[in-house]
């Protein structure tokens, strides 16, 4: 889909951008309902849609999904910090259908500087309930989906292929235009050492930056 391929250029973005490590505080997790089924269990790189409810310390909630905005779950792709840390520490092993309780420290959150009704240095709570858990373009199965004939190194034929059918899936028109310049670019980002092809370890997403 369209948003994983974007969520796969900017992923390589984030992680370019790695800052020092500092012995951090921990989420904490509370299991409020975890189905009697579970076929798969969360992992980073996987797309998650949740409904979520986000309250302060002080009980005041400041978003949730159910009630606000356009009241739909929200896609995101868990490990690559497109969302706050607490939640890619947090959002682990959950089960579709489970529903948790994250507490997570403001160095885990938005931290010093605080955002829009979040204050400097919150403590948020978060009610999450799992709808949906997807492979996202880092697992395994994306990599061999790719890989047309098997050789365990994306082309750019391949990578071209591969969105062409994403963007179909999802009603866009096939663009070559686009479609090469998408694949320029994720060439340019993920083919470390130039030699033209993705390799599965260029591909699987490092995610010791978290
Ligand atoms: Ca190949
Ligand atoms: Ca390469």
């Amino acid at each position: 889909m369209l948003l994983t391929v974007l969520s796969w250029i900017c992923s390589s973005l984030l992680a370019s951008a790695s800052g020092g490590k500092l012995p951090e505080a921990e989420v904490t997790i509370e299991v409020l309902h975890r189905p009697f089924l579970c076929h798969r269990k969360s992992k980073y790189g996987d797309i998650m849609l949740v409904h979520y409810e986000g309250s302060l310390e002080n009980g005041t909630v400041f978003h949730s999904s159910r009630t606000e905005g356009d009241k739909q779950p929200i896609w995101f792709t868990l490990g690559i910090r497109e969302v706050i840390k607490g939640w890619d520490k947090g959002l682990q092993d959950m089960c579709s259908g489970e529903k948790r309780k994250i507490i997570v420290p403001p160095g885990l959150a938005y931290g010093k500087e605080g955002k829009g009704k979040i204050p400097p240095e919150s403590t948020l709570t978060f009610i999450i309930e799992v709808l949906e858990i997807r492979n996202g373009p880092r697992s395994h199965e994306s990599f061999q989906e790719m890989d047309l004939n098997d050789d365990w190194k994306l082309s750019k034929y391949e990578v071209k292929q591969y969105l062409k059918k994403e963007f179909e899936r999802h009603g866009y028109p096939p663009n070559d235009t686009l479609h090469e310049n998408m694949v320029e670019d994720i060439f340019a980002k993920e083919d470390e050492n130039k030699d033209g092809f993705i390799s599965s370890r260029e591909f699987t997403y490092k995610h010791d930056e978290l």
